[in-house]
């Protein structure tokens, strides 16, 4: 009998009035990890009901003193990392290598916030004035409305929720629906270290139903999205009818340029992490390889041998490298991606079937796959897949390797192999990205760094790092005049 979760509404764990449920299948195997309460927009109308009336309090709660349950609730997190990564894999599919990453991320954030708190720094300035003093503080919103992604279940969830909280904001966060779990360990580690009633509340069911009544409540002045670039831009539209703050961190088409004065064999091996690890499913994922032509050749060599020889299977098992991928639907777009490459005209070199075998057959897998010799316009070198498919671009002159890689419509990861300084510097100038590696591949971002893209990849905001708080507060600029004395800025002259 699998385990019944349920919402978490002002202190309660509770079951939605709705009184339906959904589960969610381990995606290398079929069978059953969880059941889950079904909420409805009722139940986030009294999320955010208990999140608004807990604001009035946490915003006075001293920032030091909500740090110190932020670092409780890291301390936690270190301590059962390994049970949290392994009931991600089974409900996630990625490995556990990953998965503990996964987890060590949330727990870097929780500390890393829970520092902020005794910093949360303004600026002091000197007054046109005399006898008048000048400071910029920040404010927290009020109560943020957070809807996270399937493939870092609680790396994400921490990303957004622990700026939010240090700041003295409250949330109210719906997870994927494939994977709430990781998400409301997440919560339940906060209630445990002490997190009042109200200042965090979980609510699951559907986008459609949860997210949609988190996007069109009047009292959640802020959300934070991360996921697909089609749902970003109707968040973005309910948004606006709002007028609601906003982040949206959505699509990716990451590229690393592989010059021809790269280390091949470490060019090699971080493409094949960067677009095979996580199934290709993450959001920094390596999805093209713009390759120069005269080590093209042995480039294919080296990710033809790398690819052959990775694991595929449940990622719970030692030596997998690579897992199922988290849905039949998500697959289904492998399989149709693979299918396009091949109508373009790409060359495939290895992969391109769905994996089948000895303890595959229960499971969503897929082979790793390449394609060469790819053009710089087709649908396989400019769309997202979020899978494991990556595509092999040719270039000659580096100016126009930059440009391929800007020629997409997202901006979030990019990467040079050069063992040449000008060319790294090149690089640095020329490719327009949130994120970019220099001999290292797409993946990942460390989460003191501002983390986001530019284009059509977000929409000018940046997650984690400080950057994070600028989200979640609001400036006050406080003048104090003790002068006695009206004094008109711009006006008076200094007396
Ligand atoms: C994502 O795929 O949405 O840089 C997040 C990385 C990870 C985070 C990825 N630290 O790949």
């Amino acid at each position: 009998m699998a385990d019944m979760f349920k919402n978490y509404i002002n202190g309660i764990w509770k079951e939605s009035a709705s009184g339906e449920t959904f589960e969610r299948r381990n995606p290398a195997n079929g069978e059953l990890v969880a059941t889950y309460t079904k909420g409805t927009a009722a139940d986030v109308n009294e999320a955010v009901d208990a999140a608004n009336t807990a604001f009035k309090s946490w915003r006075l709660y001293p920032a030091p003193k909500r740090g110190e349950v932020l670092f409780k609730a890291a301390r936690l997190l270190e301590d059962r990392k390994e049970d949290l990564a392994r009931e991600m894999t089974e409900e996630m599919g990625k490995v556990l290598d990953e998965t503990r990453g996964d987890v060590q991320e949330a727990i870097d954030m929780t500390y890393y916030m829970a520092g902020e708190g005794r910093r949360m720094f303004g600026d002091t300035v000197q007054s046109e004035m005399k006898n008048k003093f000048q400071m910029s503080v920040r404010k927290p919103l009020g109560v943020v409305g957070l809807i996270t992604p399937w493939n870092f279940p609680m790396a994400i969830p921490s990303w957004k929720m622990m700026p939010a909280l240090i700041a003295g904001n409250t949330v109210v966060i719906k997870p994927a629906s494939f994977v709430p779990r990781s998400t409301i360990r997440l919560v339940e580690i906060l209630e445990e270290a002490g997190i009042p009633a109200g200042v965090v509340n979980i609510v699951l069911g559907t986008g459609g139903e949860v997210g949609d009544a988190l996007m069109q409540h009047p009292d959640v002045p802020v959300i934070s999205f991360t996921g697909s670039t089609e749902t970003g831009k109707t968040i973005s539209l309910a948004a606006a009818a709002h007028n609601k703050r906003l982040t949206l961190e959505m699509g990716g088409k990451n590229a690393v340029i592989v010059n021809d004065d790269a280390n091949l064999d470490l060019a090699a091996e971080s493409i094949l992490w960067g677009a095979f690890g996580t199934t290709g499913q993450r959001c920094t994922a390596t999805s093209r390889v713009i390759v120069h032509k005269s080590v093209q050749q042995e480039l294919v060599n080296r990710l033809v041998k790398g690819a052959q020889s990775l694991k595929i299977g449940n990622g719970l098992e030692a030596g997998i490298q690579v897992g199922p991928q988290v849905s039949e639907g998500q697959r289904a777009t492998t399989v149709k991606y693979v299918e396009i490459g091949k109508r373009e005209g790409a060359e495939l070199v290895i992969g391109g079937n769905i994996a089948t075998g000895d303890g595959l057959d229960n499971g969503w897998f897929h082979e790793p796959t390449i394609f060469n010799n790819v053009s710089r316009d087709m649908r396989i070198a400019q769309e997202e897949i979020f899978g494991p498919v990556v595509s092999l671009i040719p270039f000659e002159d580096l100016d126009d390797a930059f440009s391929i890689v800007n020629g997409v419509q997202y901006g979030l990861s990019a990467a040079i192999f050069t063992q040449n300084v000008n060319n790294a510097f090149r690089a640095m100038q020329d490719i327009y990205t949130g994120i970019l590696y220099i001999n290292a591949g797409t993946t990942g971002a460390e989460i003191h760094l501002p983390f986001g893209g530019t284009k059509a990849t977000g929409n000018g905001h940046r997650e984690a790092g400080t950057a994070a708080l600028d989200f979640y507060t609001e400036w006050q600029a406080i003048y104090v005049d003790y002068s006695g004395k009206l004094q008109r800025a711009q006006i008076d002259p200094v007396n």
